[in-house]
């Protein structure tokens, strides 16, 4: 794309939003002259963007003008895949597409499924227009746990929301757990807060299987085996019990279900923790005592601890932790997993219109599923087989689990597939129709985070690029198209940015953010969300948290670990966002090629040697890439960074070729580090 330069017009400068699925959710200062973009950069003026932006997105420019943007409808003219398309004019293409989806809608809507999730974390080019849509037609819904259901639920069922610490009093903390998450890579913001306190003196601790950039910068590093989090967890509830570091008083008035808790830590002495977890009891022992004799102590939990078969529990356990100790008393202890439940209450709950569905109850589709999904035929308790598909803000081919059986769905010929997207990923090649979309430059947009507590606006700094539309005003034109004539139909981009939130939107445009209402210190009076304002424990049918193997362990299934050895993990690329940039020259070039982690011991048992072309392997398929030998990866566990572009990899797979659909024990999320493999030379 070049977009036309005009000498006349004046500089100006835009309160942009980092559109991308990452807890930082920074403010972005965009200078344009004209049409043409002069500078994109962190805002310097936002609390806790301080300027800056990550590598990816400081790249932003060149994503949005990149030569391989989608710049005009396509219609297939290829086999499914293929990726051949003919241009089309957008008439034509809506014209069909309402008349294709009205057609199945007749027969039944259920048979149409949206699916999206957080390629813009944007309430304006999410389901503002798009839920409404969906929800007139009456399609079937999407349930959106790929990413944080089951730690989502896991907080929620201890606390009552997923809410917790404010990110700025992170710098204040004494002791500071880095658990499950890679905080340089994905939480950048965080680890500017986590420099500070370390600066200040405060002990940073990674718990983590893999040795990341984050964990060789802390103090201390537990590289315990994916999926035994909950173990640690009570192995630590056990020392605090016997050495009696525990906040008697907050546990009395603040913990519902505490002696039960109490009785269960006790059958977790530390040897057993250990074993469980591939650590030392002496590991287990030192971080209790750190945790249990520090104030204030804070835990960044993130989200790939809970991957995994028991990915829901082990969030129950580890968000009990700050209340043994009494860590909310103050604001710079506690635990922060999300903050989303801060910026609930100002949610216009009717923005999405779930009205419109006027007593309907279509059936809930699991996003996480959607390989066995688009295979299943009808039956009575599945309903209709699906026939449509309208995928916006999502790349399922390449990122949901189990690809052969997702890449086999798309395929199937009597599936009518419309793709809203900027580039032609993976799933675009599966597409009957490819709409192009306009990018965060180019369109209104209002954001919330879940990693810290502002609301920020995003208004559009240049033209739509080529005949680029918003997702909300491709969604308008179809319900022109299929009849849908209620008034909310016609709302634009900025007024639904306006009924987003219930905020002054003007200020919110003066300023570009806005800070929520949040205690400083949430519970240190308790206080909770939960219905007795306790923390929960357990409750009147809620049983206690408790480790839950992963599903393919050799506690769970010792045959498939004897054929299988490695357990296998996938967490991002630094310089990807899921499969995002993938496809980013400069960011590529970075990353170099797809590869696997593999330690020194692992690697010499399977005579491979760094740099080496493999294949990883499991009775669900096969990926090849490159064997890296390194002291990242521990014994037992191998990490397979994530989530490249299929067409982009050596042999057409991507690692979710090896994983599977399993879910996890709360919130029905996907289990992408709970996967057994094996590897050996290509
Ligand atoms: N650069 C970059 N940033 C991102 C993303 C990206 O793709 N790239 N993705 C964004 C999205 S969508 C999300 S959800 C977040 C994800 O970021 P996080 O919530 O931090 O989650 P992950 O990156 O999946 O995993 C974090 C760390 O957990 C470790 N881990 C894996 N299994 C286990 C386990 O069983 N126990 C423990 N304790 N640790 C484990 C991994 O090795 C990894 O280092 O980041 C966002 N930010
Ligand atoms: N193996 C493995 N698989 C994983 C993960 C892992 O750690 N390991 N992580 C999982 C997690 S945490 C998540 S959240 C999911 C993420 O999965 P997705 O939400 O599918 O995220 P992306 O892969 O970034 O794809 C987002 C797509 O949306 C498009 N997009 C961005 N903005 C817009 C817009 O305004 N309009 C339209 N129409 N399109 C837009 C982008 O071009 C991009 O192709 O992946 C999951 N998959
Ligand atoms: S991806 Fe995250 S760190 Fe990077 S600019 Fe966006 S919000 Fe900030
Ligand atoms: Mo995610």
């Amino acid at each position: 794309m070049s977009l036309p330069r005009d000498s006349s017009a004046s500089t100006r400068v835009i309160h942009a939003a980092c559109p991308h699925d990452c807890p930082d959710t920074c403010a972005i200062r965009v200078t344009v002259e004209g049409d043409r973009l002069v500078r994109l950069q962190g805002e310097p003026d936002h609390p806790t963007t301080q300027g800056a932006l990550c590598t990816k997105v400081s790249r932003y420019a060149e994503r949005n003008s990149h030569p391989e943007r989608v710049l005009q409808p396509l219609r297939r003219v290829g086999p499914k895949g293929s990726g051949q398309f003919e241009p089309v004019g957008w008439d034509e293409a809506l014209n069909d597409i309402a008349a294709r989806l009205k057609a199945i809608a007749a027969r039944d809507p259920q048979a149409i499924l949206p699916y999206s999730y957080a390629g813009t974390m944007g309430f304006v080019q999410g389901e503002a227009m798009a839920g409404r849509f969906f929800h007139r037609l009456g399609a079937s819904q999407l349930n959106r746990t790929i990413c944080a259901e089951a730690g989502a639920t896991g907080l929620a069922l201890t606390y009552g929301a997923t809410v917790g610490m404010h990110l700025e009093h992170f710098a204040e903390s004494r002791l500071i757990l880095i658990w499950g998450s890679n905080s340089i890579a994905s939480n950048l913001h965080f680890w500017t807060y986590a420099q500070a306190a370390k600066r200040a003196g405060a002990k940073l601790i990674a718990i983590d299987p893999r040795r990341t950039e984050t964990a060789e910068k802390c103090h201390q590093h537990i590289a315990l085996r994916p999926g035994t989090d909950s173990a640690l967890a009570l192995g630590l509830m056990h020392e605090l019990v016997v050495n009696d570091w525990l906040d008697h008083d907050y546990l009395t008035r603040h913990v519902e279900g505490w002696p039960a808790l109490r009785e269960r830590a006790l059958q977790w002495p530390p040897e057993r923790a250990a074993e469980v977890c591939g650590i030392t009891a002496d590991e287990v022992r030192g971080l209790a005592r750190d945790y249990g004799t520090t104030a204030p102590a804070a835990i960044r939990l993130n989200y790939g601890m809970q991957r995994v078969a028991g990915g829901g529990n082990a969030a129950r356990l580890i968000a009990l932790l700050p209340c043994l100790v009494g860590a909310w008393r103050h604001r710079a202890g506690g635990l922060l997993l999300s903050a989303s439940g801060w910026n609930k209450p100002l949610r216009n709950p009717a923005l999405e219109r779930p009205d419109l569905l006027g007593g309907r109850q279509p059936r809930s589709i699991n996003m996480s599923t959607i390989g066995d999904e688009l295979l299943r035929e009808a039956s009575p308790a599945f309903g209709p087989k699906i026939e449509a598909l309208v995928v916006y803000n999502s790349n399922p081919v390449a990122v949901a689990p189990e690809s052969a059986k997702v890449v086999a769905g798309f395929r199937r010929e009597d599936l009518f597939t419309v793709v809203l997207e900027h580039f032609l990923t993976d799933t675009a090649d599966h597409a009957d129709y490819v709409l192009p979309a306009t990018t965060q430059l180019e369109h209104w947009d209002v954001h919330a985070s879940y990693g810290h507590t502002y609301l920020l606006i995003n208004e559009p700094a240049l033209p739509p690029a080529g005949q680029a539309r918003s997702n909300a005003e491709i969604f308008r034109q179809l319900a022109a198209r299929m009849g849908f004539d209620e008034p909310c139909f016609q709302d634009d981009d900025l007024s639904l940015a306006r009924q987003a939130f219930e905020v002054d939107f003007d200020e919110l445009c003066r300023v570009g953010w806005l800070k929520l209402p949040v205690p400083e210190a949430p519970f240190a009076e308790g206080r909770f969300f939960t219905s007795s304002g306790k923390a929960q424990a357990c409750a009147p049918g809620l049983p206690l948290p408790d480790h839950v193997p992963n599903h393919e362990s050799a506690e769970r299934d010792p045959t498939l670990a004897q054929r299988y050895p490695l357990a296998m993990i996938s967490p991002p690329a630094r310089n990807f966002l899921n499969s995002s940039f993938v496809n980013v020259k400069s960011l590529r070039d970075i990353e170099g090629e797809p590869l696997l982690e593999i330690c020194e011991a692992d690697a010499q048992a399977r005579g491979l040697a760094d740099g080496q072309p493999v294949r990883v392997f499991n009775d669900r398929g096969e990926y090849h890439c490159v064997a890296r030998v390194s002291p990242r990866a521990r014994p037992g566990v191998v990490n397979g960074l994530g989530v490249w572009w299929r067409k982009l990899g050596r042999n057409g797979t991507n690692v979710n070729q090896l994983t599977h659909q399993r879910l996890t024990d709360l919130g029905e999320a996907p289990c992408f580090y709970d996967c057994l493999v094996e590897v050996a030379p290509l």
